[in-house]
Protein backbone atom coordinates (compact mmCIF):
# COMPACT_ATOMS: atom_id res chain seq x y z
CA UNK A 1 0.00 0.00 0.00
CA UNK A 2 1.38 3.84 -1.39
CA UNK A 3 0.99 6.65 0.95
CA UNK A 4 -1.16 9.07 -1.10
CA UNK A 5 -2.65 12.72 -1.22
CA UNK A 6 -6.37 13.21 -2.07
CA UNK A 7 -8.31 16.39 -2.21
CA UNK A 8 -11.57 17.39 0.07
CA UNK A 9 -13.67 19.97 -0.02
CA UNK A 10 -16.17 20.32 3.08
CA UNK A 11 -18.95 22.06 0.99
CA UNK A 12 -21.49 24.88 2.07
CA UNK A 13 -23.37 22.82 3.75
CA UNK A 14 -20.63 21.94 6.25
CA UNK A 15 -19.94 24.97 6.73
CA UNK A 16 -23.39 26.27 7.39
CA UNK A 17 -24.02 24.63 10.26
CA UNK A 18 -20.63 24.44 11.96
CA UNK A 19 -19.75 21.11 11.26
CA UNK A 20 -16.18 21.47 10.30
CA UNK A 21 -14.61 20.34 12.83
CA UNK A 22 -16.91 17.07 13.62
CA UNK A 23 -16.06 16.22 9.68
CA UNK A 24 -12.62 16.61 10.35
CA UNK A 25 -12.77 14.36 13.55
CA UNK A 26 -14.29 11.31 11.21
CA UNK A 27 -11.54 12.12 9.25
CA UNK A 28 -8.64 12.17 11.63
CA UNK A 29 -10.20 9.37 13.19
CA UNK A 30 -10.34 7.52 10.15
CA UNK A 31 -6.36 7.98 10.03
CA UNK A 32 -6.11 10.72 7.37
CA UNK A 33 -3.77 13.49 7.91
CA UNK A 34 -5.20 16.57 7.00
CA UNK A 35 -1.45 18.11 5.80
CA UNK A 36 -3.19 21.30 3.56
CA UNK A 37 -6.04 23.41 4.97
CA UNK A 38 -7.73 26.89 3.60
CA UNK A 39 -11.05 28.31 4.25
CA UNK A 40 -12.21 30.01 0.75
CA UNK A 41 -15.16 31.64 -0.84
CA UNK A 42 -15.19 29.63 -4.26
CA UNK A 43 -15.80 31.84 -7.38
CA UNK A 44 -18.50 30.78 -9.98
CA UNK A 45 -15.10 30.71 -12.61
CA UNK A 46 -13.36 27.48 -9.75
CA UNK A 47 -16.28 25.87 -9.13
CA UNK A 48 -17.45 25.82 -12.94
CA UNK A 49 -13.66 24.81 -14.15
CA UNK A 50 -13.53 22.40 -10.96
CA UNK A 51 -16.77 20.54 -11.70
CA UNK A 52 -16.28 20.76 -15.62
CA UNK A 53 -16.68 17.02 -16.06
CA UNK A 54 -20.22 17.35 -15.29
CA UNK A 55 -20.89 20.31 -17.53
CA UNK A 56 -23.66 18.67 -19.70
CA UNK A 57 -25.68 17.18 -16.74
CA UNK A 58 -29.48 18.73 -15.95
CA UNK A 59 -27.76 19.57 -12.31
CA UNK A 60 -24.76 21.81 -13.11
CA UNK A 61 -26.56 24.76 -12.98
CA UNK A 62 -27.55 24.21 -8.98
CA UNK A 63 -24.32 22.15 -8.40
CA UNK A 64 -22.40 25.39 -9.24
CA UNK A 65 -24.92 27.65 -7.30
CA UNK A 66 -24.54 25.64 -4.06
CA UNK A 67 -20.61 25.38 -4.43
CA UNK A 68 -20.62 28.80 -4.44
CA UNK A 69 -23.78 29.82 -2.02
CA UNK A 70 -20.95 29.95 1.27
CA UNK A 71 -17.65 29.05 2.28
CA UNK A 72 -15.81 25.72 1.87
CA UNK A 73 -12.62 24.61 3.06
CA UNK A 74 -10.95 23.07 0.87
CA UNK A 75 -8.40 20.22 2.28
CA UNK A 76 -5.39 17.98 1.32
CA UNK A 77 -5.87 14.59 3.16
CA UNK A 78 -2.69 12.33 3.21
CA UNK A 79 -2.28 8.36 3.97
CA UNK A 80 -2.26 4.86 2.78
CA UNK A 81 -4.65 4.36 0.02
CA UNK A 82 -5.99 8.26 0.88
CA UNK A 83 -8.16 8.36 -2.21
CA UNK A 84 -10.23 4.87 -1.91
CA UNK A 85 -9.47 5.49 2.11
CA UNK A 86 -11.97 9.03 1.96
CA UNK A 87 -14.36 7.63 -0.64
CA UNK A 88 -15.03 5.30 1.62
CA UNK A 89 -15.15 6.76 4.62
CA UNK A 90 -17.41 9.82 2.75
CA UNK A 91 -19.99 7.32 1.92
CA UNK A 92 -22.38 7.14 -1.54
CA UNK A 93 -23.43 10.28 -2.89
CA UNK A 94 -26.86 9.65 -2.35
CA UNK A 95 -26.90 9.98 1.37
CA UNK A 96 -30.38 7.68 2.03
CA UNK A 97 -27.73 4.98 0.16
CA UNK A 98 -24.91 5.99 1.86
CA UNK A 99 -23.42 3.37 4.78
CA UNK A 100 -23.33 3.65 8.79
CA UNK A 101 -20.76 5.60 10.18
CA UNK A 102 -19.94 7.07 7.00
CA UNK A 103 -19.65 11.30 6.83
CA UNK A 104 -22.59 11.81 4.19
CA UNK A 105 -24.85 8.83 6.28
CA UNK A 106 -23.86 11.15 9.53
CA UNK A 107 -24.69 14.38 8.44
CA UNK A 108 -25.72 15.35 4.90
CA UNK A 109 -29.60 16.41 3.89
CA UNK A 110 -29.59 15.12 0.10
CA UNK A 111 -27.57 14.36 -3.16
CA UNK A 112 -26.96 18.16 -4.15
CA UNK A 113 -26.04 19.07 -0.73
CA UNK A 114 -23.61 16.20 0.89
CA UNK A 115 -21.12 17.38 2.80
CA UNK A 116 -17.72 16.71 1.29
CA UNK A 117 -16.11 15.70 -2.11
CA UNK A 118 -13.25 13.50 -2.20
CA UNK A 119 -11.13 12.86 -5.51
CA UNK A 120 -11.81 9.73 -7.67
CA UNK A 121 -8.46 8.74 -8.53
CA UNK A 122 -4.93 9.45 -7.54
CA UNK A 123 -4.68 11.38 -10.90
CA UNK A 124 -7.51 13.89 -10.21
CA UNK A 125 -6.13 14.58 -7.01
CA UNK A 126 -3.34 15.29 -8.33
CA UNK A 127 -5.09 18.24 -10.54
CA UNK A 128 -7.48 18.99 -8.15
CA UNK A 129 -4.69 19.71 -5.53
CA UNK A 130 -3.02 22.07 -8.06
CA UNK A 131 -6.67 23.83 -8.96
CA UNK A 132 -5.97 24.93 -4.89
CA UNK A 133 -3.10 24.81 -3.03
CA UNK A 134 0.92 26.05 -3.78
CA UNK A 135 3.39 23.28 -2.46
CA UNK A 136 4.09 25.64 0.00
CA UNK A 137 0.95 25.63 1.90
CA UNK A 138 1.20 21.40 2.37
CA UNK A 139 3.21 20.26 5.03
CA UNK A 140 3.19 16.81 5.51
P1 LIG B 1 -18.23 14.81 -5.49
O1 LIG B 1 -17.71 14.94 -6.90
O2 LIG B 1 -18.83 16.06 -4.97
O3 LIG B 1 -17.25 14.20 -4.58
O4 LIG B 1 -19.40 13.77 -5.52
P2 LIG B 1 -19.35 12.26 -6.00
O5 LIG B 1 -18.08 11.93 -6.72
O6 LIG B 1 -19.73 11.40 -4.87
O7 LIG B 1 -20.56 12.28 -7.02
P3 LIG B 1 -20.65 12.80 -8.52
O8 LIG B 1 -19.29 13.11 -9.06
O9 LIG B 1 -21.52 11.83 -9.24
O10 LIG B 1 -21.47 14.16 -8.35
C1 LIG B 1 -20.84 15.41 -8.22
C2 LIG B 1 -21.69 16.33 -7.38
O11 LIG B 1 -22.92 16.61 -8.01
C3 LIG B 1 -23.97 16.59 -7.06
N1 LIG B 1 -25.10 15.85 -7.62
C4 LIG B 1 -24.88 14.60 -8.07
C5 LIG B 1 -26.34 16.44 -7.67
O12 LIG B 1 -26.50 17.60 -7.23
N2 LIG B 1 -27.38 15.73 -8.17
C6 LIG B 1 -27.21 14.46 -8.65
O13 LIG B 1 -28.20 13.84 -9.13
C7 LIG B 1 -25.91 13.85 -8.61
C8 LIG B 1 -25.67 12.45 -9.11
C9 LIG B 1 -23.39 15.97 -5.89
C10 LIG B 1 -22.10 15.75 -6.09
Amino acid sequence: MATERTFSILKPDATKRNLTGAVNAVIEKAGLRIVGQRRIQMSQAQAETFYAIHKERPFFGELVTFMTSGPVVVQVLEGENAVAKYREVMGATNPAQAAEGTIRKTFSESVGENTVHGSDSVENAKIEIAQFFQDGDIVG
